[in-house]
C-alpha cells in the first residue's frame, strides 16, 4: 500500500467518527487513517503514527513500522494492561481543555458537599423553605492524592476556593502555600484529611487503594457530617463493596464517583442510590477532539524535527 510515511492512523476503539473532519483539517498534508471507515486497508505498514484508546490487539501487528504511540486519554491503563504494547514510546494526553474541565469537576463536587446540596434537593422538591447553615470553604481539610498535571491544577483551584488543601504523590512535591506529602507520609495526611479526592493512575500499585482501611484513618471529626471520597482517577484503584459498606455504616459521609469499577456501572448497584452519592458517567473531563488533533500534531512536528516528544509515559511506573 502506498501510504505517506507521515500518514497517521485512528483507533476504533474511540469512536472519533464525527471529528475526523476536525483531525483532517489540522493534520493538513498528513494522511489521516480512521479506521471506522470501511475502506481502511488491512496493511498499514509505512504508517508512523497512531492514535489509540484500547485497540483491537491485532492492530499493531498491521503496523511493522509504528514509531510513536498515542494515547487518546491522560491515562494510559488501557494501553499498558493489553497483551501486546509496541515497543515505542507512548504519548499520554495533556492539554489545558481536559485539566480545566477536570478542575472543574472536582471544585464542583467538594462544594457540592461542602454546601449540602443534596439536602436543598430535597428540600426543593418537597416545597421546604428551611435554612441550614454550612462551613465555609476554609474550615475544611481536603487531600488530594495525587499530585500530576490534574492534582496541581485541582489543588490549586481548591486553594483559591478557599479550603485548607494538602496533596500526596509518589515523590514529594513544593507547591506554594500547599501542604505536600510523598508515599511513605501516607498516615499524616489521611489524619488530616476531611475530604480526600482521588486522581491516581491506574497501575498495580494503586490497584484497590481507596478501600476501607484506608477511609478508616481520615479524620472523622468534620464539620459537615462525615469524611468525603471524591475518585475521578480510575474505578481500579477503590473498592466499591467497601465505598458502599462504609456509606451505610458511616465511615464515610458521602461521596462523587466518575470512575467505576466496572464502566458503565450496573444498573443494580446500591451505589445508585445513596442520598449522599454523587455519579457521573466518566465524564469528569473528556478529552477535546479538536484540542487532541492540535496537540498530536504539534508532537508529530516536535518528533520529525529532532525534540523531545512530551509527556512520556514510564511503562516501569505504568504512567
Ligand atoms: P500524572 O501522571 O500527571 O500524575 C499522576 C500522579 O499520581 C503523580 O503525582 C504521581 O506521583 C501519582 N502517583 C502515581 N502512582 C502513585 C503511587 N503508587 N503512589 C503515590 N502517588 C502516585 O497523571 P494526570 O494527573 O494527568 O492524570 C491522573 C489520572 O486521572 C489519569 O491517569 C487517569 O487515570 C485519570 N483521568 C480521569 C479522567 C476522567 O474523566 N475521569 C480524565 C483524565 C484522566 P509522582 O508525581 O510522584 O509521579
Ligand atoms: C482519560 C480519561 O484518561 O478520560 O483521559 O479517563
Amino acid at each position: 500500500m502506498s501510504t505517506e510515511l507521515s500518514s497517521i492512523v485512528l483507533d476504533i476503539s474511540y469512536d472519533l467518527s464525527d471529528d475526523v473532519d476536525k483531525f483532517r483539517g489540522i493534520f493538513g498534508d498528513r494522511q489521516v487513517i480512521n479506521l471506522q471507515e470501511q475502506s481502511t486497508p488491512a496493511d498499514l505498514s509505512g504508517i508512523r503514527y497512531a492514535l489509540v484508546w484500547k485497540p483491537d490487539p491485532g492492530l499493531y501487528d498491521r503496523m511493522p513500522d509504528l514509531e510513536v504511540l498515542f494515547s487518546v486519554g491522560a491515562g494510559v491503563d488501557h494501553i499498558l494492561e493489553m497483551d501486546v504494547i509496541p515497543d515505542v514510546p507512548i504519548v499520554r494526553f495533556v492539554d489545558p481543555s481536559l485539566t480545566n474541565r477536570m478542575s472543574e469537576w472536582v471544585c464542583l463536587q467538594c462544594l457540592l458537599h461542602l454546601r449540602r446540596q443534596r439536602y436543598y434537593d430535597a428540600n426543593q422538591r418537597e416545597h421546604n423553605w428551611e435554612q441550614v447553615s454550612h462551613p465555609e470553604a476554609g474550615e475544611l481539610r481536603v487531600g488530594v492524592m495525587g499530585l500530576g498535571v490534574l492534582g496541581l491544577d485541582a489543588v490549586r483551584k481548591l486553594k483559591v476556593l478557599g479550603f485548607d488543601v494538602a496533596g500526596w504523590s509518589r515523590t514529594k512535591k513544593q507547591i506554594d502555600g500547599i501542604d505536600t506529602y510523598d508515599a511513605s507520609q501516607l498516615g499524616g495526611f489521611l489524619d488530616r484529611t476531611q475530604m480526600l479526592v482521588g486522581l491516581l493512575p491506574s497501575t498495580p500499585d494503586t490497584e484497590g487503594i481507596f478501600n476501607r482501611d484506608l477511609f478508616k484513618l481520615l479524620a472523622t471529626q468534620t464539620p459537615i457530617g462525615g469524611p468525603v471520597f471524591i475518585n475521578a482517577g480510575r474505578g481500579k484503584s477503590q473498592v466499591e463493596a467497601d465505598i458502599i459498606d462504609c456509606l451505610k455504616d458511616g465511615t464515610l459521609g458521602g461521596v462523587s464517583l466518575d470512575v467505576f469499577e466496572t464502566e458503565p456501572l450496573a444498573e443494580d448497584s446500591p451505589l445508585w442510590d445513596f442520598e449522599n452519592a454523587y455519579l457521573t458517567p466518566h465524564t469528569a473531563a473528556e478529552s477535546n477532539a479538536s484540542a487532541m488533533a492540535k496537540y498530536v500534531s504539534n508532537q508529530i512536528g516536535r518528533y520529525e524535527a529532532g525534540q523531545d516528544l512530551e509527556n512520556l509515559v514510564n511503562r516501569e511506573s505504568g504512567y
